[in-house]
C-alpha cells in the first residue's frame, strides 16, 4: 500500500469539495458518498445550482421575445452564458457556439446538415475504435442512405491511436470524426497530429469533446477543429444543455437541423428565411435554465483553472493505476502512462461480473459504473462484454481512489479471487 502520494492540489480539493452539497451526504447504509462515476455525469457546485433556482425564482421569463424588464435578464443571462463558453473554448466568435442538448446531439446536428449535404457514395468517414455510440450510429445511419463508408484508425496494445497508416486511411477521406478522450480507456488522441493530416488530405474534422472538455484546456482555434461537440452535465452543468462549435464559415453554408420558432428571421406560408448564427440552429424554447447554469459551470472551473485540473487529475490516475496494479486479478485497461490517459479506469477482477463488483462497491458507498460504457464495439475489440469503470473530476481525493480499492479487496475476499 502507497500511503499517498505527494500531492501540491490536496488542499484545494478540500476547498472545492465544499462546495458540492452532494459530497456531504451519506447514502442510505450510512457511508460516505464516493463518487468515481464522473465520466457519466459529474456532480454539480452550490453556483450551479443557485444559478438555476435564482433563474427560476427571480427572472423566470422566455427568452429573444420579451421587452419586459425579467424576459430581457432571461436573454442576458441566458447571451452571457454562450459568450463565456466562447472565451472558456476560445472560439472565434460567439456566434459559433450553438446550444443543444449534449454531445449527442451537437453530432447529430452535424451529421444530418453537413453530413447529408456533403458526404456521397464511397466517400470516407473515418473515426477511431474508440469512439462512443454517440459518434458511430449517426455516421452508420449516414453511411446506409447515401454509401459513404466508415473507417476506423486502429489501436495499440495500450489503447492508444496507431497511426502509421493514417495518411492511407485519410485518401478519399471527407470527415474525420474522432474523440479527444476514451471513456472506456482514458486514451487521449493526439489531435495534434490528426487534424492538421485531416486538412492536408481535404477532410473536414469533427471532434467528440464529451470526455475532453471538463478535464483540459480546450482552444478550438489552437486545435484547429471545424466541429466540436461538447456535454455539459459532464462538466459540472445540468443535464440537457450542449455545445456544438463549429467554424462560422461552415455553420452559415450549412441548412438548419430542427425548424420551428426562434430559428426563423421571416416565415410565410410558402417560404422562411432563417435567423442568422447561433440562433439558426437552436429551434424552439431553449433549456434556458440549462444555459445559465452552463455559464455559472464555466464560471467555476475558470476559478479552478483548466491547468489545475488536468494536473489534479494526472496526479490522481497515476495513484489510482498503481493501486488498482496491488488488488490481485485486476486488469486496468488503456494506456500505462498517467499522462496519456484522462481521469478514467476501466478495468475487470478475474472473471467477477463488473455488474456484481459495482453492487458490491455500491454497498460500501462507492459508485462506478458497469457495463459496456455505450463503447461495445471496442469492448468487444477487447474481448470483453463488460468492464467496470471509475472516473474522476475536480472533487475526486485520493481518500476516493483508497476507499474504491479498499471495497475492491473486499469484493475479492467475496469472489474468493
Ligand atoms: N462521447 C463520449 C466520448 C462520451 O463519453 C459520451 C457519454 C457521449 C459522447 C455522449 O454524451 P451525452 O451527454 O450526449 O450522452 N459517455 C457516458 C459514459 O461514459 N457514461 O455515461 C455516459
Amino acid at each position: 500500500m502507497i500511503a499517498g502520494i505527494p500531492h501540491a492540489t490536496g488542499d484545494k480539493v478540500e476547498r472545492v469539495r465544499a462546495d458540492f452539497p452532494i459530497l456531504a451526504t451519506r447514502t442510505s447504509k450510512g457511508k460516505p458518498l464516493v463518487y468515481l462515476d464522473s465520466a457519466a455525469t459529474s456532480q454539480k457546485p452550490r453556483s450551479v445550482i443557485d444559478a438555476i433556482s435564482h433563474y427560476y425564482e427571480d427572472y423566470n421569463a422566455n427568452i429573444h421575445r420579451g421587452v419586459y424588464e425579467i424576459a430581457e435578464r432571461a436573454t442576458d443571462a441566458y447571451e452571457a452564458a454562450r459568450k463565456r463558453a466562447a472565451v472558456f473554448f476560445n472560439a472565434a466568435s460567439t456566434d459559433e457556439i450553438i446550444f443543444t442538448r449534449n454531445a449527442t446531439e451537437s453530432i447529430n446536428l452535424v451529421c444530418y446538415t453537413w453530413g447529408f449535404e456533403h458526404l456521397g457514395a464511397g466517400d470516407g468517414i473515418l473515426l477511431t475504435r474508440l469512439e462512443h455510440h454517440s459518434n458511430i450510429v449517426p455516421w452508420q445511419l449516414l453511411a446506409a442512405k447515401t454509401g459513404a463508408e466508415l473507417r476506423f484508425l486502429e489501436l495499440d496494445e495500450q489503447g492508444r491511436v496507431a497511426l502509421d497508416d493514417l495518411e492511407q486511411k485519410l485518401q478519399g477521406t471527407k470527415l474525420v470524426a474522432i474523440t479527444q478522450v476514451s471513456n472506456t480507456l482514458g486514451t487521449i488522441v493526439p489531435l495534434e497530429q490528426i487534424v492538421p493530416a485531416a486538412h492536408a488530405a481535404g477532410a473536414t474534422v469533427l471532434v467528440d469533446g464529451a470526455q475532453a472538455a471538463p478535464h483540459m484546456s480546450v482552444d478550438v482555434q489552437a486545435l484547429d477543429v471545424d466541429f466540436y461537440a461538447v456535454s455539459g452535465h459532464k462538466m459540472l452543468a445540468p443535464t440537457g444543455i450542449g455545445i456544438l462549435y463549429g467554424k462560422r464559415a461552415l455553420l452559415e453554408a450549412m441548412p438548419p437541423f430542427l425548424a420551428g420558432g426562434d430559428m426563423i428571421r421571416r416565415v410565410t406560408y410558402d417560404r422562411t428565411t432563417y435567423n442568422e448564427l447561433p440562433w439558426k440552429f437552436e429551434a424552439g424554447t431553449s433549456n434556458i435554465a440549462g444555459g445559465i447554469g452552463l455559464g455559472a459551470a464555466v464560471e467555476y472551473l475558470e476559478g479552478l483553472d483548466m491547468a489545475w485540473v488536468r494536473e489534479h487529475e494526472v496526479a490522481l490516475t497515476a495513484y489510482a493505476l498503481e493501486r488498482l496494479a496491488e488488488v490481485p486479478h485486476l486488469t486496468v485497461y488503456g494506456p500505462k502512462r498517467a499522462e496519456e490517459r484522462g481521469g478514467v479506469a476501466a478495468f475487470t477482477m478475474g472473471d467477477a461480473h463488473p455488474h456484481d463488483l459495482a453492487s458490491i462497491l455500491d454497498a460500501e458507498g462507492v459508485c462506478i459504473r458497469a457495463g459496456h460504457h455505450c463503447t461495445m464495439p471496442l469492448h468487444e475489440r477487447l474481448g470483453l462484454t463488460a468492464t467496470a469503470r471509475a472516473s474522476f473530476y475536480v472533487y475526486t481525493t485520493f481518500a476516493d481512489v483508497d476507499a474504491l480499492i479498499e471495497a475492491l479487496e473486499k469484493a475479492a475476499r467475496i469472489f474468493k479471487l
